[in-house]
């Protein structure tokens, strides 16, 4: 046998202490409460925070394990400032031409425009950058699928730890690359504020769609 160049370890399960069923409830409870948020309070959250939730971000499976991201987390007042001001030049395109009317009318319910008040408010933007290479100039793969991994991960993160965000995707968002100096090989990919809510806080009334239109179960399948 050839000489094994990858080693395997043991695996360390999480043991959750409970029953699958009361564990995967407990997160879905957890989870539900979840809301993208645009009223940021300019209360601040500690670098230590953001470095967590990023760790978490990291651990997200990504293609031949390339990791193919970057989190640029931003609190310098200026760059916030710059960001938004990019990126309201952007939004003010999209609402008057790039969208089209079933899109305008799409987002109608969300209340949304072009004024980005919370880019500057929320103590943290995290830029999510995807590599289109690895920093060594090697491949990566599924770079797509890997990020929104690590972002669904960041997002679960942040609400974890009693924090706001949104997902925010000005279109199109060359402009995070110039503006945060980043090199060729990293792709904008998100732009996510993270913050304390503003008091007074309001969200969309929107409803998750129920089990039975998500979920297909095929338990024994018999051709006809
Ligand atoms: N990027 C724009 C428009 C927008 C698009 C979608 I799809 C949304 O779900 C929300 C907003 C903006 O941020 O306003």
């Amino acid at each position: 046998m050839a000489e094994n160049r990858h080693p395997f370890v043991p695996l360390h399960p999480f043991y959750p202490g409970r029953s699958p069923e009361d564990g995967a409830r407990s997160f879905f409870e957890t989870m539900r409460s979840r809301r993208s948020v645009r009223f940021f309070s300019d209360r601040p959250v500690s670098r230590e925070t953001i470095e967590w939730v990023v760790r978490a971000a990291g651990t997200a499976p990504s293609g031949a394990n390339k990791q193919p991201w970057r989190f640029v987390c931003v609190s310098d007042p200026d760059l916030k400032r710059r960001i938004r001001v990019a990126a309201e030049a952007e939004e003010r395109e999209f609402y008057k031409r790039r969208a089209n009317d079933e899109w305008l009318a799409d987002l109608a319910p969300l209340q949304t425009g072009p004024e980005k008040e919370f880019l500057e408010i929320a103590p943290w933007l995290i830029v999510v950058f995807k590599l289109a290479r690895t920093d060594d100039g090697a491949q990566v793969y599924y770079v797509n699928e890997s990020v929104g991994l690590a972002c669904g991960l960041l997002l679960a993160a942040i609400h974890h730890a009693g924090l706001v965000a949104l997902t925010h995707t000005p279109s199109p968002m060359g402009f995070l690359s110039k503006v945060l100096e980043r090199p060729e090989h990293e792709r904008p990919f998100l732009l996510i504020p993270v913050g304390h809510p503003a008091p007074d806080c309001v969200v969309p009334d929107i409803q998750r769609k129920p089990l039975d239109e998500i979920m297909i179960v095929i338990s024994s399948f018999r051709a006809p």
